[in-house]
């Protein structure tokens, strides 16, 4: 089974953490992984960020390797960032319309993965709502957080475009998470699966977020500050399971 089947097929929802290499050392990395490894609701670790230039992925994905039972995933910023991990996100970010970010750092990429033997996943990314680290660094402006019919039709050119996964993603940090509203209309448009991040901070948001049609939430700024909300995330996950084998 291979890391897309294993992390997004299953029929149980199921949520990732994602670690920025810019921000964590590896000894902080530790404390927070023990944890991750205990929660079974977790499915996999992206590792990643908008700014990351210098080796500090490939070090610090060296190190998780060693310490981290569950498959790691590359979430990367940008083509510096490629490395050897269990799979890369491989990323169009199609909210924009900056063609270095659709397909111009792929084609640099490409290659570097293919020699890595390393498994890449076709993910059409969105960016949705405010502005942050990665509409700004990738120079795109994000889908607008009150329009669902423009998101739903990304969404859905993403998915014909053969992208095995959609990634919606409010930003590293963003004050609101994704609105129900505009999960919804997505989630009802596409048949691969979708993951939703940016924001998310609490058992509410997560809940809102399963129930609305995400597949998996990505949990990154709030386990930095504060690692016990693992477990409440994992309670809305196993909560949202639950309910849905009932029905
Ligand atoms: C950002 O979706 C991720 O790309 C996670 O966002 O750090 O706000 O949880 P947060």
């Amino acid at each position: 089974m291979n890391v897309y089947q294993q992390v997004f097929l299953p029929k149980n929802k199921s949520f990732a953490v994602l670690i920025d290499p810019d921000k964590v050392t590896p000894n902080q990395a530790k404390a927070l992984i023990e944890q991750v490894n205990s929660i079974n609701e977790i499915s996999a670790l992206l590792v990643g960020g908008s700014l990351v230039g210098d080796d500090s992925t490939e070090k610090l994905i060296q190190f998780i390797k060693t310490v981290c039972h569950k498959p790691i995933i590359l979430f990367p910023g940008n083509v510096n960032q490629v490395c050897k991990a269990d799979a890369i996100l491989f990323l169009s970010l199609i909210s924009g319309r900056n063609p270095e970010y659709l397909i111009g750092q792929h084609v640099i990429g490409a290659p570097l993965i293919k020699n890595l033997g390393m498994e890449a996943i076709a993910t059409g990314y969105m960016l949705v709502g405010e502005s942050s680290s990665t509409s700004y660094v990738s120079n795109t402006t994000p889908l607008p957080a009150t329009k669902p019919d423009l998101a739903q039709a990304t969404a859905i050119a993403g998915e014909m475009l053969g992208n095995a996964l959609i990634y919606m993603d409010a930003g590293s940090g963003a004050h609101k998470p994704i609105s129900e509203e505009i999960i919804k209309a997505v989630a009802q448009a596409i048949s691969v699966p979708l993951i939703v991040g940016g924001g998310i901070r609490s058992y509410e948001d997560a809940k809102k977020a399963l129930i609305a049609g995400g597949h998996c939430v990505v949990i990154g700024n709030a386990a930095e500050s504060n690692s016990a909300i693992l477990y409440e995330i994992a309670s809305a996950v196993s909560d949202v399971n639950q309910a849905l084998v009932l029905n």
